[in-house]
């Protein structure tokens, strides 16, 4: 029988399916080629795979646009393929969890197709309309990818409301019945045997229904506060999970809540609000946005990601509640390019992998993070695929950027940075496919491949599989206290956590520069349970952090 926060040890795989494997050479990763890696997801140890949608989708947004949450689309496979892969992953006594896209479905859904015959239709009200003139939209919200949040359907004389893509609308969570036909979908994958879900931008599902403008005064003021952790968001949360997967003990569900605050995510997770599991958050991934701007040149800002990070362990450990903890998705960056130094891949990739791997909460891996995988660095417009980066590379020019500044800007924040294909080895095309992949593969490759790290024990991949090992022996950092350390310096990040009589002392040099620090006494001489230079030695409580340095050190 499962512990009942089994998560609480486990560490989750995170696969985009489109660039993970390619089995039947399309250039677009599948389901088969999924099936042929899992050896390897089993030899790095890790517990769950969460798989990015899968449904029938136009791929406006690559699967975040279903237009059929009952289907498989083709490009990945049959149903078939879907039984065999959960079938094989829990065979390697793996778990499965699958994306499930609940705010809004593509525009060509059936729902949403038939929502266009007019307001007499059952399925008009599944969306969220409002009357308007072609000139006036309803109110000033903005898209999550840039122009305004509404459109027009002159067939209608009504305006329909969309977060993200135009061709993503928005569901209408006030009308019941279809809420319960999510309901009833969801159980449909329960049913096949799914271990549970991620549930994309849950959070924005309850919208504030006066629709009010909003001020524009940042950037921020978009609109996104009279929908972000909206007015029933906890009630339609606790409808959904007693309906579907509160029925499944041992389940594990997590809400990629955008924008959201700490309160609410003590509200999503504390057990005794049977809400979900656990949740993202990204405000740690918003310290290289100037202003708050996603679309312009930043850098990391140490001091504001030690805060954030310090700020949600210690107050999510308050309110009972528990985050899953991460660098990279695929809508992310890579860390190393981001956050860390190509040119001290192995240092700062390993140091990054531990600095959140020792943190309170459950770890997740993103495809190609455990090898160092880097952004590619593209030229030119035309190897961009991403919707959201398409729209504001166009918005960058109209604002009067070169080509070159907004190019360097998408080389920066654009997710096709984390979306190239997997680097399996330095055969043509990575090995990802013999045919010619959907995007391009980075320049690296060659040298940069799991083949490579397989066979270097040194490599990050073998950082990464002892952080998910020591996770599973070590109930300090599955289940310790967290205690912030070094607040005021500006270059280490360092943490102490606590389990009875256990402590782990956690430290990360996050620049090249090489710092001296001082250690708790209690440390000198103990057990160092994972590092990132072979040498270093614990000799006494000053301690001379090289270039990324990293190291975790146990004492009972
Ligand atoms: O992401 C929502 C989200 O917060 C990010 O897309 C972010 O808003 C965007 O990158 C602008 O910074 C989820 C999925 O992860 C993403 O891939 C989808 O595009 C999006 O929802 C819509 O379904
Ligand atoms: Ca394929």
């Amino acid at each position: 029988m499962l512990e009942k926060d089994w998560w609480k040890s486990a560490t989750v795989y995170q696969i985009y399916p489109k660039s993970f494997c390619d089995s039947n050479d399309d250039g677009i990763g599948d389901m088969k080629g999924i099936i042929n890696k899992l050896d390897y997801l089993k030899n790095l140890g890790v517990d769950v795979i969460w798989t990015t949608p899968m449904y029938v989708s136009p791929m406006m947004d690559n699967g975040y646009d279903i237009a059929d949450y009952y289907n498989i689309d083709p490009i990945f496979g049959t149903m078939e393929d879907f039984h065999k892969l959960l079938d094989e992953i829990h065979k390697k006594d793996m778990k499965l969890i699958m994306d499930m896209v609940i705010n809004h479905t593509s525009t060509e859904h059936f729902w949403f197709k038939e929502a266009l015959k007019g307001p007499e239709n059952r399925y008009h009200n599944y969306y969220i309309w409002k009357d308007g003139t072609p000139d006036q939209a309803p109110n000033n919200w903005a898209s999550k990818f840039g122009g305004n949040a509404w459109q027009y359907v002159e067939s209608l004389g009504k305006y329909y409301l969309h977060l993200f893509d135009v061709t993503q609308a928005d569901l209408n969570w006030e009308n019941s019945e279809l809420r319960n036909d999510i309901y009833k979908m969801i159980n449909f994958w329960l049913e096949k045997g799914v271990d549970g879900f991620r549930l994309d931008v849950i959070n924005l599902i309850s919208k504030n229904q006066n629709f009010p403008n909003d001020t524009y005064e940042t950037a921020i003021s978009d609109g996104r506060k009279f929908y972000t952790d909206g007015p029933k968001v906890h009630k339609f949360l606790k409808e959904l999970t007693a309906n579907t997967f509160g029925k499944y003990p041992g389940s594990l569900t997590v809400g990629e809540m955008s924008s959201t605050t700490i309160p609410h995510c003590i509200k999503y997770t504390n057990p005794n609000n049977k809400e979900l599991s656990m949740v993202f958050n990204f405000h740690h991934l918003k310290v290289d946005y100037p202003n708050g701007e996603k679309w312009a040149l930043g850098d990391m800002d140490f001091k504001s990601l030690k805060n954030i990070f310090f700020k949600w362990q210690v107050e999510m450990e308050i309110g009972n509640g528990w985050s899953a903890v991460f660098w990279c998705n695929h809508d992310q960056p890579r860390i190393v390019s981001r956050f860390g130094n190509e040119k001290y891949l192995k240092e700062s990739g390993k140091m990054l992998g531990t600095a959140i791997h020792f943190l309170r909460g459950t770890p997740y891996i993103y495809q190609g993070e455990e090898i160092g995988m880097t952004n590619p660095h593209f030229e030119t417009i035309d190897e961009y695929k991403d919707v959201e980066s398409l729209n504001n590379y166009k918005l960058l020019l109209e604002k009067g950027k070169s080509i070159e500044e907004a190019i360097a800007i998408l080389n920066q924040k654009s997710r096709d940075n984390s979306r190239t294909p997997i680097q399996w080895d330095k055969n043509k095309n990575a090995g990802f496919t013999s045919g010619t992949p959907w995007i391009n593969v980075a320049k690296n490759y060659s040298t940069l491949n799991v083949e490579n790290s397989l066979k270097d024990e040194d490599s990050v991949f073998y950082h990464y599989k002892k952080l998910i090992e020591l996770r599973k022996d070590y109930k300090v950092i599955s289940h310790g206290d967290f205690i912030p350390m070094y607040e005021e310096n500006t270059q280490v990040f360092g943490y102490i956590r606590k389990f009875e009589n256990e402590k782990l002392l956690v430290l990360n040099n996050f620049y090249e520069d090489e710092i001296e620090i001082e250690i708790p006494k209690e440390f000198i001489g103990k057990k160092i349970l994972i590092k990132n230079y072979k040498d270093t030695l614990l000799e006494s409580h000053i301690l001379k952090l090289r270039a990324y340095e990293s190291l975790a050190i146990y004492l009972k």
